[in-house]
């Protein structure tokens, strides 16, 4: 009983956030509480969580192979960090304010596990992984959530092994995929660009009808390695989306669900083995648009952060419908529908209209768009 209890309490209400440290009404501060009431939950290290489950598998894969992982890395990272040792030049989108979380002008929310190839690469490590939590302002859908977890890899050559590295990097991955789902997967390879790797890769795999990119990588950029002061060495670099790999591997529909309560969920998994996930019910989903004029400067994730925070997880997806400039005016209309929908119960007609009504009118104070 009283384990119990202790084990509720880590799933449900741990919060790392130093809140003292870093306001969250802090001048250059754009994290919700709810996202900071989130730091520290770390699913990835819960033995009996998918995601728990999924680093212990991909350990297995690597460990053999000398590699050390860091799984406890605080996720507030330095800009310098986050962006600037991985050549992210300072006019890239991913740092602008509506893609990532500041806590101020210098200090962020890692948008990913790259953040701590410097700092490893400093200490002379040569075969490391990081796995974490990441946060970024991002679309809503079921395979986008605003926190998410990464797992990072790296490995640096000997001087003699260089020509090695591009092969060896995409034939260990397709290892691993093989090692976490068999033969029975559809994966393809995209090329990409990435600042911090050259050449750089995706992996996709098609799940539920369609490609889901599962991870990116590519050989270690030699500036990086030169500004860790590894500068005469080679290497590679990949970064794995754990959910992604996880709802391909146990069969989960929605990102969603990794946060859940529901016992219905967790119990499926109380074995800590890989299992595929028997949804409990389905329940319909309820539509509602939202069109208004856009004034001056609006971005996406703004709405998507004002829907989130209204409606937490009951919100399962935000797209454009409609984009429409007036002849006349030449002012710019956007309509957006957004689909509710809970993943454990049914939602009624009248709690859906009162969190639309409260999302129209915070898009009208917060962001200053006219509502058509
Ligand atoms: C990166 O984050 C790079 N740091 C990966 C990398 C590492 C490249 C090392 C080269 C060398 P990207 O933004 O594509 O890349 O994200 C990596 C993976 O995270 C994606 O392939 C996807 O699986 C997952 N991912 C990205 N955004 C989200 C999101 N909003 N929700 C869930 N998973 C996401
Ligand atoms: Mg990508």
């Amino acid at each position: 009983m009283i384990l119990r209890r202790v084990w509720r309490c880590t799933r449900r209400s741990f919060s790392s956030f130093p809140y003292n440290r870093y306001p969250l009404d802090a001048p250059n501060c754009n994290v919700p509480r709810n996202i900071a009431k989130r730091v520290g939950t770390n699913l990835h290290r819960q033995p009996q969580h998918p995601l728990g489950i999924l680093q212990r598998r991909i350990l297995e894969f690597w460990q053999p192979h000398g590699f050390q992982l860091y799984d406890q890395l605080s996720p507030i990272v330095s800009t310098t960090h986050n962006f600037d040792h991985l050549r992210i030049p300072s006019d890239h989108v991913s740092r602008s304010p509506s893609d990532t979380y500041y806590l101020n002008a210098t200090t962020v929310l890692r948008t990913h596990t790259s953040a701590h190839q410097h700092e490893l690469l400093k200490t002379g490590q040569n075969r490391f992984l990081v796995a974490g939590d990441v946060y970024r302002r991002d679309e809503i859908d079921r395979s986008h959530y605003p926190i998410f977890h990464q797992m990072e890899g790296v490995k640096i050559f000997a001087p003699h092994e260089q020509n090695l590295i591009q092969s060896e990097l995409k034939e260990s991955l397709e290892q691993l995929a093989e090692h976490l789902f068999g033969q029975h997967i559809t994966k393809r390879w995209i090329d990409t660009y990435f600042p911090f790797t050259e050449p750089s890769f995706e992996l996709e795999i098609l799940f539920e009808g369609e490609w889901l990119e599962v991870l990116g990588c590519g050989v270690i950029h030699p500036e990086v390695l030169a500004k860790a002061g590894r500068g005469e060495q080679m290497g590679y670099a990949f970064g794995l989306g754990l959910e992604r790999l996880a709802m391909v591997l146990f069969q989960i529909p929605d990102i969603r669900l990794f946060w859940t309560h529901d016992e219905r969920f967790h119990r499926q998994f109380a074995s800590g083995e890989i299992v595929r996930f028997e949804p409990y019910s389905k329940f319909p989903p309820c539509f509602k648009d939202i069109s208004f004029w856009l004034e001056s400067a609006f971005h996406v994730n703004d709405l998507n952060e004002i829907v989130r925070d209204v409606a937490g997880d009951l919100v399962e997806r935000v797209w454009l419908i409609d984009d429409f400039v007036h002849p006349k005016t030449g002012k710019t209309s956007h309509c957006y529908r957004i689909a509710y929908r809970s993943m454990d119960r049914s939602l009624t007609n009248e709690e859906i209209d009162d969190l639309q009504e409260v999302v129209r009118n915070r898009v009208v104070n917060d962001l200053g768009v006219i509502l058509r």
